[in-house]
Parts: C-alpha cells; sequence; structure tokens
C-alpha cells in the first residue's frame, strides 16, 4: 500500500467570556461543526460570569468531550483571562491555539484561512485592515480615533503588521511557548497588543488573513474610557519592560 497518512493538526480554540451567555452555545457549536478535518476543541475560559456563562460551558462540556472549561473564581480582566487561557490550552498539547472573543465578532467561518496560512507562518491575524478584510460599521468619531491608536501603535513598535489590536489570531505552539507568560503586565484589553509587542521582539513571522469583523449582536461590550487610557499606559511600557523590537533597534 502507498500513500502518505497525515495526521491531523490539534488545534484548541480558546475564548476568554465574561456574560457571554447569548452567545456561547452557538459559537462553540459552529466551531466544532467546522468541516476541517482537523482534530479541533474549544477551551472556554469563563470569570464566573454573573449570567451563568460558564455554568452553559459545563454543560456543554459533559456532553462533548472536544469542549474544555476553566472558570476563574473571580473576574480579573480579559488580560489574565487569556494569559491564564493560553497556559491552560497548551497543557493540553496542541499544534496550534487560536484565540477569538466569544460575542460572534470574530466569524468561525474565518478559522480555515487562519489555520492554512500557518504552514509558513509563526501566527496568523485575523485582520480587517488588509485587502478583503472589513471592520465594523462604527460612526466615524470611533473610526478616526482606532485610527489614529492604530497608526501610533505601528511606529511605536516598529511593526507593518496591519491589524495590531485584533484579538482573532493563530499561535503555533512553539511560538506561544517562548513567549514567557508568567511576566506579562497587562490586565485587560491590552494584553492583545503586550502579546504582539513580544511577538516583534522575538522576531516572530506574523502574517494576516482578511476577516470581516460584525459588532455583537447579544450581551454588552465591557469596553470603556479607562479602558482606552489604561492601554495606552500599557503601550507605553512595553518597550521597557521588553527590550526594542529588532527594526527599532537598527542603527
Ligand atoms: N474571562 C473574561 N473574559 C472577558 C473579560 N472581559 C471581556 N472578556 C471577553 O473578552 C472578549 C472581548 O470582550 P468585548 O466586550 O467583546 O470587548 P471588545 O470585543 O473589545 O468590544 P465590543 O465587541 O466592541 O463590545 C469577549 O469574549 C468577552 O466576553 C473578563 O474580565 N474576563
Ligand atoms: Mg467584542
Amino acid at each position: 500500500m502507498s500513500g502518505k497518512i497525515h495526521a491531523r493538526n490539534k488545534i484548541v480554540v480558546m475564548i476568554p467570556t465574561y456574560n457571554e451567555s447569548g452567545n456561547i452555545r452557538a459559537l462553540v457549536g459552529e466551531i466544532l461543526a467546522l468541516p476541517i478535518g482537523e482534530d479541533i476543541s474549544v477551551l472556554v475560559v469563563d470569570d464566573n460570569s454573573p449570567d451563568g456563562t460558564g455554568v452553559l460551558a459545563q454543560e456543554m462540556s459533559s456532553a462533548e468531550p472536544r469542549v474544555h472549561v476553566l472558570i476563574r473564581p473571580k473576574r480579573r480582566g480579559r488580560g489574565a483571562a487569556g494569559i491564564d487561557g493560553f497556559k491552560a490550552a497548551l497543557a493540553l498539547h496542541p499544534d496550534y491555539i487560536i484565540e477569538m472573543d466569544g460575542d460572534f465578532s470574530h466569524q468561525p467561518r474565518f478559522i480555515p484561512d487562519l489555520l492554512k496560512e500557518m504552514e509558513h507562518c509563526d501566527v496568523v491575524i485575523g485582520s480587517r485592515f488588509v485587502p478583503g478584510g472589513k471592520d465594523s460599521d462604527r460612526n466615524l468619531a470611533r473610526k478616526a480615533i482606532t485610527f489614529m491608536a492604530r497608526n501610533f501603535v505601528r511606529r511605536r513598535f516598529h511593526t507593518s503588521v496591519r491589524d495590531v489590536s485584533s484579538g482573532y489570531r493563530c499561535f503555533t505552539r512553539e511560538i506561544l511557548e517562548r513567549l514567557d507568560l508568567d511576566d506579562m503586565i497587562s490586565f485587560g484589553p491590552s494584553v492583545v497588543l503586550e502579546i504582539l509587542y513580544k511577538l516583534t521582539v522575538l522576531g516572530a513571522k506574523i502574517c494576516e488573513v482578511p476577516i470581516i469583523f460584525i459588532d455583537r449582536t447579544k450581551g454588552k461590550t465591557k469596553l470603556s474610557g479607562l479602558t482606552l487610557v489604561e492601554t495606552l499606559i500599557m503601550v507605553l511600557r512595553f518597550k521597557r519592560q521588553y527590550g526594542k523590537t529588532p527594526a527599532d533597534a537598527k542603527p
């Protein structure tokens, strides 16, 4: 008998959740139903949501072995949830780890596109700002703020990545293991930028594939004006914390 047998890749999709009871069942169902022929499982990282998201996830987990749940007893922010989530995901020994939001803004239908690109990248970002990508239809003022913030971050990090704040990303296990998740300083959503900064310092090969981002229809945002300020402060701290990025270090 001839012909190669390809082992299936093991993929863990890590989803931090806080009050996503209107979304989580359908979202996990869609991910597990993707026709990608890989060994895909989901890890829900819930901060004991008052709306019972964690309980729903545990119910799914007892009926479906491909659903894993990490319940953190107290709300400690998107940052800490993501870091604990990555550690728990690595403990499952996957080939690839995907992170995505639990509110359907990151549509599961783009997961195959992320995975396809992993053949030659350490990280693939689901990007709103490459050809074919699309951001949500926010008002002009919010668009202007995010445009300026994005360009500030790109210059500060010396990176050519277009969608620096996308939390829809796929990592190889190797690159995630090299990140050293124990010395992270973010507790909020700036964790997404902190990880990008650390990847850039490491010289990781980062690719982008287009995604169409849609606004949440169920549940509430956890963002506030304070989050923006906190994120800015964090962005200014990364260089001192982790050193220069390769492009920044060039004379
Ligand atoms: N475990 C955990 N998850 C969180 C926490 N805060 C936010 N999340 C989750 O992180 C993801 C992103 O949060 P969102 O509120 O959607 O924030 P966003 O996507 O930046 O903003 P909008 O979608 O515009 O409202 C969602 O899946 C949230 O449920 C937290 O404190 N703990
Ligand atoms: Mg969201």
